[in-house]
């Protein structure tokens, strides 16, 4: 509490990114001392185990040992030239290897660099303006993805912001996730003037929504048809869904591909790569700019190459099977304390939701039942479990996590659910701290 009224004074709500505020749940934010493997430990000294994992950039906990050590040595070595390195080199081939779409890559800053590039690139690719996107989903704060766009957005029920020209977001087509109609629309009404279309191939900002059969074939058919290139968000998705992402999982090759997250494991990174001849029009190949002092840094390449090196077969039935643990411990839990909650799993991102009917699209996400979301997460995070603020977001299983950690969490879940509801006020018993 003392260090968040001092960091609200200087900093903006406290914070450097909105949806960790706490603004959905309540109360104030933990400050993170330290983490190790599945586990953070607040100022207080409180221990937790986290589900949000840096929002899903590290794949293997806090502190894992291979990535520490090698960004410690590309830090040890010097940490920023403005020069390529070995280390990108081998962090793209890396990924090359992984995801066959990504013939060549450009290496950023944040995922927001990586969505609103690859959108700058198509646009010139096509000679076309517009660009058609899906409720919930969301890539980043660039001005054009401001519209009915998931995370902080829903969080905050800002539907569009502020200080984006009318101009800029004229040319956002944006139509139910899952609705395979909806875009057939959109493109029956303008197809020739649509340079990309741009989605998550699994949602991962508002809970989690897998794509429904079909979606994700229907959009690669629309875009071949008309002469639009199809680019897969998969700042979330790339290399926690499948070695080769999640458009190896659904068998879908963009055209354009973004990545994050993962491949920094922790430290700042974006990346958009894909066919050769669409990305041989950036700068220096061709005029498309985009440019950055940091972009390719060494010690971010080096930690996302160590994660990517550890990500092998059984490291990806591990993230499997212990997310299916937790997931259903947590149906479980609900179900024996009769509340109605859906869950959705892709891999190790998994989605709750308080309603007693599926969710395949936004407008089903934002209508559960937020405020029983609210007394949920101080009730599980009052048990020593760290999940998401926010009914839509990710909780995110690392390779650190064990049966012996998912079972206590699931017990915690599981307490957490007894009498939710039925005890509306008690989370601000304590609200914004922690207790055990
Ligand atoms: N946009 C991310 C969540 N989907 C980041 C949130 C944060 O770091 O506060």
């Amino acid at each position: 509490m003392r260090l968040y009224s001092q960091a609200s004074k200087l900093m903006v709500g406290g914070v450097s990114s909105p949806v960790r505020a706490f603004r959905a749940v309540g109360g104030v934010p933990l400050f993170i001392e330290r983490g190790s493997g599945p586990f953070i430990w607040d100022a207080d000294g409180n221990r937790f185990t986290d589900y949000v994992c840096s929002w899903g950039a590290l794949i293997h906990g806090h502190a894992n040992a291979v990535v520490s050590k090698n960004a410690c040595h590309a830090v040890r070595r010097g940490s920023s030239f403005g020069a390529p390195t070995v280390q990108e080199l081998e962090l793209a081939r890396s990924i090359s290897g992984r995801v066959k779409s990504i013939r060549k890559i450009r290496f950023v800053n944040s995922g927001t660099e990586a969505t609103m590039s690859a959108v700058r690139l198509a646009r010139a690719y096509t000679r076309r303006k517009k660009i058609l996107k899906f409720e919930g989903c969301y890539h980043g704060h660039a001005d054009m993805f401001l519209s009915k766009a998931g995370s902080g957005l829903a969080t905050l029920s800002i539907s569009a912001s502020p200080g984006v020209p009318p101009e800029v977001a004229v040319d956002t087509i944006t139509v139910p996730y899952n609705d395979k109609a909806a875009a057939e629309r959109a493109f029956g009404r303008f197809g020739d003037e649509i340079a990309a279309v741009i989605v998550e191939p699994v949602a991962g900002n508002m809970g989690v929504v897998p794509p429904s059969p079909g979606f994700l074939s229907e959009l690669r058919g629309l875009t071949m048809e008309h002469g639009s290139l199809l680019i897969f968000d998969e700042v979330i998705t790339g290399f926690r869904v499948a070695r080769g992402g999640a458009q190896a999982l659904y068998g879908i090759s963009p055209d354009l591909t973004c990545l994050g997250k993962i491949i920094g494991c922790g430290f700042p990174v974006g990346a958009y790569g894909g066919r050769s001849d669409i990305m041989e029009m950036i700068a220096p190949e061709g005029p498309v700019y985009q440019a950055g002092t940091l972009s390719g840094n060494p010690v971010a390449m080096s930690a996302g190459a160590a994660a990517l090196s550890l990500l092998n077969a059984s490291a990806y039935r591990k993230l499997d099977a212990m997310a299916a643990r937790l997931e259903d411990g947590i149906a479980d839990g609900a179900a024996r304390a009769g509340v109605e909650l859906k869950t959705n799993r892709v891999g190790s991102m998994i989605g709750i939701f308080f309603s007693d009917h599926d969710v395949t699209n936004f407008s089903q996400a934002v209508s559960s039942n937020v405020t029983m979301f609210k007394e949920f997460f101080w009730r599980v995070l009052n048990s020593g479990v760290y999940m998401p603020p926010s009914p839509f977001e990710t909780l995110f299983v690392s390779t650190a996590h064990d049966p012996s950690v998912i079972d206590s969490s699931v017990e915690a879940f599981s307490r957490a659910f007894n009498g939710l509801g039925r005890t509306a006020t008690s989370r601000h018993s304590r609200q914004g701290k922690a207790c055990f």
